[in-house]
């Protein structure tokens, strides 16, 4: 590409050369007077010329120049440093615009903004054929970066932003037409906060849709990663009580078959067999969900849990009380309940899944170990 580049550089002096030789030589020999040349101003002095501000070069961040409003003037975008402050610096980006006379504010972020805002883009991202501006601000805590969305456009009546609380940490923010109808959906990625106090953590993903100029941009889906067995053992949980059998006997078979499955490495060994026995236990309930009669199914799975009984596992026990139960009810909302008071029974030290959890850490609750409606 660079080396391309280079020669067609390289080949276009030459011709330059050639041509100038041949025919402009004489017409170049006086140079014309600066006073007869149009005035070149900068994008910069421009945007100082029309706004009558003195933001110096190195105090402007970026500066888009732009009809956003579709009048015929064009409005500026300007992303600044406003003056540093030791040990802080603050930024500021606003929107300008023309009333035919002199340009003003019409936009302004500044509070709070101690990174540098980001501009992405201006553009119709949301087909409603009116321009959008796109940046983002991030505010940094002592770990992690929270990102926020700005898409900004001039609805007609006023300036306001399409995406008002879309926020993610630590948040990779992107534009993306997943659906290719010319509408771009926003993309958030994040979920994790890097400090071991915060514990097992996951990335999330939260896809933003465009629902319309009351609504704006909102929450369409989300996607949590699954690479930990933690994980994807509350997932099944959820969508047990979710009764949506069929995924949450799928989800407890993954972490049955990938009992070492880990993103972190952190799952002491205590915890592993929790998760792992305990998934077993959802698989099972799964199983007679769906099929009543499917005892043997469920006790093949019970039986495969016989090597996680270690230490003080309550779930190999548990998985055993659930079984026996609905051998002799054929009701598995009662032997599930019976399961969870029996594991229960110790208090949260008996059933918990970590000695301890970080302060970011999903967690289930408690009284979830039986995830069906109690009896
Ligand atoms: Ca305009
Ligand atoms: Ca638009």
């Amino acid at each position: 590409m660079t080396i391309t580049l280079v020669f067609m550089m390289v080949l276009g002096g030459i011709f330059y050369w050639q041509t100038r030789e041949k025919s402009e030589i004489h017409e170049l020999t006086t140079t014309p007077s600066a006073s007869s040349l149009p005035a070149r101003l900068s994008l910069n002095d421009q945007f100082r010329k029309d706004t009558g501000r003195n933001y110096a070069d190195n105090q402007i961040l970026w500066l888009e120049q732009k009809d956003l409003t579709g009048d015929g003037m064009y409005e500026y975008v300007v992303g600044m440093a406003k003056e540093r402050e030791a040990p802080v610096s603050s930024y500021q980006w606003q929107i300008f615009a023309s009333d035919g006379v002199r340009y003003y504010v019409v936009y302004n972020r500044e509070e709070g903004l101690y990174q540098a805002p980001e501009f992405h883009q201006q553009a119709d991202i949301n087909a409603d054929g009116k321009e959008e501006v796109v940046v983002t601000e991030r505010e940094c805590g002592a770990h992690t970066c929270f990102v926020e969305v700005f898409i900004v456009q001039w609805n007609g009546t006023k300036w306001v932003n399409l995406a008002e609380g879309i926020e993610a940490f630590p948040g990779i923010f992107e534009l993306q037409d997943e659906n290719e109808d010319g509408i771009q959906e926003v993309r958030m990625e994040g979920g994790l906060i890097s400090s071991l106090g915060a514990g097992l953590q996951r990335e999330v993903t939260l896809l933003y849709a465009y629902e319309g100029p009351m609504k704006g941009y909102a929450l369409s889906r989300t996607e949590k990663k699954q690479n930990d067995i933690y994980f994807i053992m509350l997932d099944a949980n959820e969508a047990l009580r979710k009764k949506e059998w069929v995924k949450a006997g799928e989800l407890a078979k993954m972490v049955l078959e990938n009992p070492n499955m880990t993103d972190s490495g952190m799952a002491p060994e205590r915890s592993r067999v929790r998760i792992v026995s305990y998934a077993g236990i959802l698989a099972m309930i799964s199983v007679v969900a769906q099929n009543s009669d499917d005892i043997g199914r469920a006790e093949q799975i019970r039986q495969q849990l016989e090597q996680y009984r270690e230490g003080d596992n309550p779930y190999v026990e548990a998985a055993q009380t659930l079984l026996q139960i609905y051998e002799e009810t054929k009701d598995v909302s009662k032997a599930c309940s019976a399961m969870e008071t029996k594991s229960l029974a110790g208090g949260e030290a008996v059933a918990d899944f970590f000695e301890s959890y970080g302060y970011a850490q999903e967690r289930m609750n408690l009284m979830n170990i039986c995830p069906l409606l109690k009896l």
